[in-house]
């Protein structure tokens, strides 16, 4: 039986994934790497710098840098996408998410967050979505990124459940790809000819509700 939801952050609760594109191909412009559709959805979930390395990787730049070059360059990332973050408001949360947390506080699932950002505590501040979620894991923790199944694994521990009772709600390849992993039901969140792995996908946010979950699961 299902008793928990394992929430990713940017793409599902707000569309902090377009900050993150805007940050991230405007670091590739100035580094010379072509931009495209495929490496925007690649680098979805992926963590800073996993990121950064398959920007350079994509303009086969991976060796041109040093170590200390990189970080500078994430951090120059950051430093842009906290800027968007601060425009902020709860008004951002996607439609239908602040009644579907309503929904689940109800029904007494409980709740994570599973977000590769070390961003996600100021996003969920700013979208004053805190008290929702007392459990966050904190990427710094963990030993691989997306797909790796470990952040999910972990979201459902710090709510004490095991994965099998939880679903997870990934806009990302690498996400939805984690989930299947950890082995909990996959939930995406975007389009269904980009989320092929997901168990069920939802375009719409506002149809994220109990009632059609549960009729997708008995499909
Ligand atoms: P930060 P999610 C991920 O968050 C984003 O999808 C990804 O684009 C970003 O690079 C990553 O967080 C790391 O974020 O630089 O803020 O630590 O989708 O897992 O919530
Ligand atoms: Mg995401």
């Amino acid at each position: 039986d299902i008793k928990g939801f394992v929430f990713d952050l940017d793409g599902v609760i707000t569309d902090t994934a377009q900050f993150h594109t805007k940050a991230w191909s405007k670091l590739a412009d100035q580094l010379g790497v072509q931009w495209s559709t495929e490496l925007q959805n690649g680098l979805k979930g992926l963590s800073r710098m996993d990121s950064l390395e398959l920007i350079l990787k994509t303009g086969n730049k991976e060796n041109d840098y040093s170590q200390a070059e990189k970080e500078k360059l994430a951090t120059q990332k950051n430093n842009l996408y906290l800027q968007f973050v601060q425009t902020i408001t709860p008004a951002d949360i996607f439609p239908g998410i602040k009644e579907f947390l309503d929904e689940l506080n109800q029904h007494g699932y409980l709740m994570s967050i599973a977000s590769a950002s070390k961003n996600a505590p100021t996003v969920l501040d700013k979208l004053e979505l805190t008290d929702y979620f007392e459990h966050v894991v904190d990427p710094k923790t963990l030993k691989r990124g997306k797909p790796d199944p470990e952040i999910f694994i972990k979201a459902a521990e710090i709510i004490g459940l095991k994965p099998e009772q939880c679903i997870g709600l990934e806009d990302a390849t690498a996400g939805i790809a984690g989930i299947n992993a950890a082995n909990e039901v996959s939930l995406g969140v975007g389009s269904p000819d980009v989320l092929t792995e997901a168990d069920m996908v939802f375009e719409d946010t506002n149809k994220i509700t109990l009632a059609n979950i549960e009729a997708n699961m008995n499909k």
